[in-house]
Parts: C-alpha cells; structure tokens; sequence
C-alpha cells in the first residue's frame, strides 16, 4: 500500500467521499474488468467520437480525489465564460453545441523550439504517456470560484516534446478561428483569436497543466475542447480554451483581456486577495454551487496555491505586475 503525505495545497475544509463524481466508478470498475481502452470508450456512451475518448485518465496518488470537493458537474459544464460563444454564463453549453466540431483536432508546436511539430490531439496524448487526474480550485477574476476535477497531463511534458532553444523566454497560446462556427467572433464582442501567455517557468511550474478533460469524461465543447490551459494560481481568464498553437517567444506574448482593458486584466493575472480590480474588491469569493449557507469565502493568495509558486514572483511587485 502507498503511503503519502498529503502536498498542502491538497487539504482543504471541504472533505468529500470517493464517490463525489460518476465517472470514477465507472472507471474503477472498467480497470477492476481489465477493459482496455478500446473497450473503455465503447462502454462510454455519447463520448465515442469525441476527440481524446480513447484514454481513460490515470488516478494520479500526488492528486487524489478526496482531497477538495468538486463543484457540482452542471455548474462546471453550464456556468461557462467562452466569448466565442456569447458573453453570458449560459451561452456557451448552448451555442458551442450547435455543429461545432472539435474532433480531429490539430495543436501546433511552434517558434523558439528545435522540436516544431503538429500533432493530432489524440496522437499527443499517446505521445506524452496518456492523461491524469487533478483536483484544482479555479478562481474567475469576477470573484467566483469552482473546484473542478481535470484530465489531462503536466505543462512541462509539452515543454519538454517541443525542446525549447535558449532563447525561448515564453509561450504563446492562441484559441481557434472559426466565425462560422463562434456566434461570438461573428459579433466581435472581443479581439480574436482568443490568445494568452505565460512564462516559461510559469510553464514548467509543477501545477500548470493541459486540460483534456473533465470529469473522467473528455472536454465538453463549452469547457474548452479538446485541449485547454490549466494554470489553477492565475485568474479565469489566463485559462484558455481550445489551443490550436503554442509558440515558443522571446518577448512577453499579449494576452486577450489585457488588450481588452490593460488597466483592468494584466499578464500575470496571479489571483490576489490583496489587488482589488478597479471595479470591485478581490478579497472574496462566490462559491459557485455553494448554497446560501456557504456561499462565500475569503480568496487565498495565488488561490491557495503560494508554496508551489510564490518563488516565481520573488522580487517581482506584484502591485504592478497584476
Ligand atoms: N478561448 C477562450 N478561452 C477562455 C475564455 C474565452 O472567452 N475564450 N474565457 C476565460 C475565462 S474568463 C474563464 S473564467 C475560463 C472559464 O473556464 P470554464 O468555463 O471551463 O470554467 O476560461 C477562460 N478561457
Ligand atoms: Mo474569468
């Protein structure tokens, strides 16, 4: 038996059982089975032919399940920000389900890197070793937050495939174009494509993740599909969905909203109970799924998350570098 002690930014008030999600039964029955991965996606019904249905995710014993209670899976796949497909929170599970098409998928690796490369969404997971489990808090910069139960796999790996050449300083993550198929884009209700930036030790932080799915079951269209940034110490909007290009830069890519309202969204974005946003006060939180009992709670510093990346800002005023 594996004995571990529990990372700290694992434990939480909110304690829940094995059970809190319905996939990991499932799953746990279909590996107790021996059922391979063809047979997995089979007994899936409705995920067949969604891109990434073919690797069931890995439990991960750094990230275990029982550690934070997930937000309750309706609010997670229909309280979503996704302006390509309208700004209101209920937009995208509608209108990202209207024929958009997110399988195949192509995700390039470009820019600074010895290892260029473009690669089927399906044929990277293979290559990376396949998908895991992780439990994160998830912090919009409108002062609400979720925990949501992600699959996928580390960052660094993605670094690590494109080779990064010694000039490479930060990676440039750009969404899709496709105003026939983004109601949002046809309105231009923000600059697009949808891009965003992190640095490339950001990068390589043990947390920053690439999210192929939710919920043991691959990526819902309005969630991001197939594959999305993870960056759980970062506001929302650093979290972009539906990746078709990772750049290797030596300059500091722009990103969306600080194009948007640079006063009001920087490049950071490091949540911070301590910097309010000129329109309202970042001490606080929604909890989304709450209840009216327990429907607020004090934001923690990088949302919870300072021991493992509080040394990436050492030095840096993080008054200014908002
Ligand atoms: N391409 C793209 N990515 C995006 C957004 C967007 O509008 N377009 N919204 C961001 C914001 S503000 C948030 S809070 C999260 C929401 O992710 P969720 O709907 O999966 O919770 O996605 C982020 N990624
Ligand atoms: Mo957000």
């Amino acid at each position: 038996m594996l004995i571990r002690t529990p990372k700290d930014w694992e434990t939480s008030a909110a304690v829940t059982t094995e059970s809190h999600y319905h996939a990991r039964p499932r799953r746990e029955f279909l590996r107790t089975l021996g059922v391979g991965l063809a047979g997995a996606a089979l007994l899936r019904p409705g995920s067949l032919f969604a891109a990434t249905a073919g690797f069931p995710p890995k439990p991960n014993p750094l990230y275990p399940a029982s550690a934070l209670k997930p937000t309750a899976e309706e609010y997670v796949t229909g309280y979503n920000n996704f302006y390509e497909f309208g700004t209101d929170k209920e937009d995208p599970k509608v209108q990202a389900n209207k024929g958009w098409k997110t399988d195949p998928w192509t995700i390039e690796l470009k820019g600074l890197v010895n290892h260029p490369a473009k690669f089927d969404v399906n044929e990277l997971i293979k290559k990376i070793g396949g998908i895991e489990e992780r439990i994160y808090r998830f912090r919009c910069v409108e002062a609400w937050s979720m925990v949501i139960p992600w699959d996928g796999f580390a960052l660094a790996k993605l670094v690590a495939l494109a080779d990064p050449k010694p000039e490479a300083k930060y990676l440039k993550f750009t969404s899709f174009q496709d105003p026939k198929s983004a109601i949002g884009q046809r309105e231009g209700n923000l600059d697009y494509p949808y891009v965003e930036g992190l640095r490339i030790d950001e990068a390589m932080n043990e947390l920053a993740f690439l999210a192929t799915g939710i919920f043991g079951k691959p990526l819902p269209n309005q969630n991001g599909s197939p594959i999305r940034l993870v960056t759980p110490w970062k506001y929302g909007f650093k979290n972009i969905k539906s990746i078709v290009t990772v750049e290797f830069t030596a300059t500091q890519p722009k990103n969306t909203w600080n194009i948007m309202a640079a006063n009001e969204y920087g490049f950071y974005a490091n949540v911070n109970p301590k910097v309010d946003h000129p329109r309202w006060s970042q001490a606080s939180e929604r909890i989304i799924g709450g209840g009216f009992l327990s429907g607020r709670q004090d934001t923690l510093m990088f949302n919870g998350y300072e021991k493992q990346v509080a040394a990436l800002y050492q030095g840096l005023d993080l008054k200014k570098n908002y």
